[in-house]
């Protein structure tokens, strides 16, 4: 019989990934819980059939209606969250709220329900690497979060684990490094200088630009997740890479390039405060236990479909150009 999945933040970037996906590899039954704030992007869900996919437009903070949605799903997937980390330096407040209160919420109700639970959680709550370091991160790394953003995906990583330990919830975690692709708010790194390029704004570098992200695509981080889902021990964290580290400068020569522009067609703006220098995952434990691969092993080729696809969907992008521009500008940045 096909599974009934709640996907929370299924409008945004990673979310919405994870639904197409779910339609096209699966025959489950998808329910999509969003708030729709800045980050939600109703287009992300247009054309996927109406007998498969329904959108509840809600907060993952109101717990009776978190409560009626879970009791109508099997699993539940949670990837709502207040995600960047520049805003959460302005305004830390909403990151609690949905990160922490909104994960507390959902944690409730699949204990109340007895409803399978899998956490969506980012490589960010380990802090950060040496350029020079050997080790990468792995599933016993200490947390070191730096960032309200990353501070409050931590703390809502542990409430999970207490709430799997104390009351037996039937829960997964996943860690994933920085994720590509289609559908990408242009708030983030790749898709703000894109999009820069497009409407013919210079891209904007922070610092010297010799941080380092660990970067996959969505598809990946999507098909991990389903793996997990499907065949992950309880109570476990899986780390989630696709040994994709590249320092910014190097990544926004190759869109530069990718677009026909000369390499040093940028300006360098104001640093990130407390800015994670580097992050790497070591993915064995998702490999060797699951049997997981990426299918998107070269960066080059998925940044030129990324590029093409954001040339493609001006429509999608353009109504938060200008102001999420104008923000940035305002920070000097
Ligand atoms: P995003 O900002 O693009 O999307 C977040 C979605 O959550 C939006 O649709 C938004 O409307 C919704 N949302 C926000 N607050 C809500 C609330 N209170 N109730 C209901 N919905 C709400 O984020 P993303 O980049 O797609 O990240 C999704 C998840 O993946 C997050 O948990 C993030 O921490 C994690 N993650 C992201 C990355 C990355 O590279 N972007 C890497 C690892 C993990
Ligand atoms: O204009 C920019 N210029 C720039 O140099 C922007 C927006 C970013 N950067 C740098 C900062 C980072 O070193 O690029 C790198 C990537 O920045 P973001 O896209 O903001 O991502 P990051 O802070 O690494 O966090 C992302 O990956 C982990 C996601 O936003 C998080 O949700 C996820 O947990």
């Amino acid at each position: 019989m096909a599974r009934k999945i709640l996907v929370t933040g299924g409008a945004g970037f990673i979310g919405s990934n994870f639904v197409h996906y779910l339609v096209n590899n699966t025959d489950d039954i998808v329910t999509v819980l969003d708030k729709f704030t800045y980050a939600g992007n109703a287009a992300s869900l247009s054309g996927l059939p109406e007998s498969r996919v329904s959108v509840v437009r809600g907060d993952i903070c109101d717990a009776q209606l978190v409560d009626e949605l879970v009791a109508q799903s099997d699993v539940v997937v949670h990837y709502a969250a207040e995600s960047h980390n520049d805003n959460s330096l302005h305004d830390p407040k909403p990151f609690l709220d949905t990160n922490i209160i909104g994960t507390y919420t959902l944690l409730e109700a699949v204990r109340r329900h007895d409803r399978r639970y899998h956490h969506i959680s980012t490589d960010e709550v380990y802090g950060d690497l040496e350029l020079d370091d050997p080790e990468r991160f792995t599933e016993h790394t200490p947390y070191n979060p730096s960032s309200p953003y990353s501070s409050t995906k931590a703390g809502s990583d542990l409430l999970v684990r207490a709430w799997v330990r104390s009351f037996g919830v039937q829960a997964t975690l996943s860690n994933c490094s920085n994720n590509y692709g289609p559908r990408q708010h242009v708030e983030k790194f790749i898709p703000r200088q894109i999009t820069n390029i497009l409407v013919g704004e210079r891209p904007k570098l922070y610092g010297a630009g010799l941080n380092v992200r660990d970067w996959i695509h969505a598809d990946d981080h999507s098909s991990a997740v389903l793996r997990i889902v499907e065949a992950g021990r309880m109570g476990e964290t899986y780390l989630i890479g696709a040994d994709g580290e590249k320092n910014n400068k190097d990544v926004l020569e190759m869109i530069l390039a990718g677009m026909g522009q000369p390499i040093d067609a940028y300006d360098h703006v104001v640093d990130r405060p407390g800015h994670d220098l580097r992050y790497a995952i070591d993915s064995t434990k998702l490999r060797t236990e699951l049997g997981w691969q990426p299918s998107f092993p070269d960066f080059e080729q998925g940044l030129a479909a990324t590029i093409e696809w954001y040339r493609d969907n001006e429509s999608w992008w353009q109504p938060q150009k200008a102001h999420t521009e104008a923000k940035y500008k305002e920070q000097g940045q």
